[in-house]
């Protein structure tokens, strides 16, 4: 029996990947590293410093501690720079009718995010009312693929892990939910995310009864 969703937010709720992009692309050039989006791909879903981490690696580049922590820091206030403007037209198609429809049946809804500005763009977006519990990157130890940021919210939620539906854009998120012991819906290409226990293409298609159907049996 389903008795909880648990969303994640970059590529689910908004499309923030964006602006993680035009940040990360910023401070690459500043580094000497040229990215672009398809080696953005690598970076959804995937924390800060992880992602710092993965840029380097695929520049040929090494940096100190402290000079990742400056780039990381940089990267995050041209983030916010960026986010300033956002607001409830930058939620993704048929997002806030799906968040209706949980609400409208009473089951509990949770955000599972690997950032640190979770709480910003879900207040900017004015989604907040939706939400029983966010648990974002500043809550947890690990990051995705590592389940715990969704096993956090279910327990937030005080509902058992297998009663939770999470919601993927990233195939680190995807793994996450799976190795959480929840039901995985993945939004994207079936190729990219194959441990999913659907997928759907866009967000435009989620819809609640059907998804519960395909649980419950
Ligand atoms: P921040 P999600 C993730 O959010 C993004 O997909 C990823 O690109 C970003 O690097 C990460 O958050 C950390 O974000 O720098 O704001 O802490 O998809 O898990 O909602
Ligand atoms: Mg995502």
């Amino acid at each position: 029996i389903v008795k909880a969703v648990i969303f994640d937010l970059d590529g689910i709720i908004t499309d923030t990947a964006e602006y993680h992009y035009l940040a990360w692309r910023e401070i690459a050039e500043e580094l000497g590293i040229k990215i672009d989006r398809t080696f953005n791909e690598q970076l959804k879903g995937v924390g800060r410093m992880d992602s710092l981490n993965r840029i380097l690696t695929f520049g040929n580049k090494n940096l100190s501690v402290k000079e990742k922590d400056y780039y990381a820091a940089k990267k995050n206030e041209r983030y916010k720079e960026l986010i300033k403007g956002i607001g409830p037209t930058d939620l993704l198609p048929g997002i806030e009718g799906f968040l209706q429809e949980i609400r409208d049946v009473g089951l509990k809804i949770g955000l599972a995010s690997a950032s640190k500005n979770a709480f910003t763009v879900i207040e900017s977006l004015k989604i907040g009312s939706y939400f029983d519990t966010i648990v974002d990157a500043a809550l947890v130890e690990k990051s995705k693929p590592d389940p715990e940021v969704f096993l956090r919210a279910a327990e937030q939620l005080q509902v058992p892990y297998s009663t939770c539906i999470g919601i993927e854009d990233a195939e680190a998120g995807v793994i996450a939910i799976k190795e959480a012991g929840m039901f995985a819906v993945g939004i994207g290409l079936e190729s990219d995310l194959a441990l999913a226990d659907i997928v759907l293409p866009s967000t435009e298609l989620l819809h609640l009864k059907q998804i519960i159907e395909i649980v419950e049996g």
